[in-house]
C-alpha cells in the first residue's frame, strides 16, 4: 500500500516536470523573466500579443515584486525565492514595470 502511494507521487512529480518543461520550451505561450541579483533578466522581453510572461524569483533570500505601475496595476504580492508571477498582454506596446521595494529594478515588456 505504501509502495503504491509512493509510485503515484513519483508519477505525479514526473508529469509536473513534463508540464513545466513544455510550458517553458521555446515558442510556447509563456515567456520567462528571471529575477536574480536585483535584476530582471532579460531586462527587455519581446512577446506576441496574447502571450503570458512569467516572472520567477531566483534569488537565494531576497524578495521582490513586479509592478506595472504605469498601467494602473496593483503591485504583485512579494515574490519570495522560487515564487512566480504571471501576467498576459493583449495589446501591442511597450510596458515598463518595476519592483515595488526596489524602484531601481526595472524592466520592459515589449508586445508585438
Ligand atoms: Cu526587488
Amino acid at each position: 500500500m505504501i509502495r503504491l502511494k509512493l509510485s503515484c507521487q513519483a508519477l505525479l512529480a514526473l508529469s509536473l516536470v513534463a508540464i513545466m518543461t513544455t510550458a517553458t520550451a521555446g515558442g510556447g505561450a509563456v515567456a520567462q523573466v528571471e529575477i536574480i541579483k536585483f535584476k530582471f533578466l532579460p531586462q527587455v522581453i519581446s512577446i506576441k500579443a496574447g502571450q503570458t510572461v512569467r516572472w520567477v524569483n531566483r534569488e537565494k533570500r531576497q524578495y521582490h515584486s513586479v509592478w506595472f505601475e504605469q498601467l494602473g496595476d496593483p503591485e504583485s504580492d512579494y515574490l519570495f525565492p522560487d515564487d512566480t508571477y504571471e501576467r498576459s498582454f493583449d495589446s501591442v506596446g511597450e510596458f515598463p514595470y518595476r519592483c515595488g521595494p526596489h524602484p531601481e529594478m526595472t524592466g520592459i515588456v515589449r508586445v508585438e
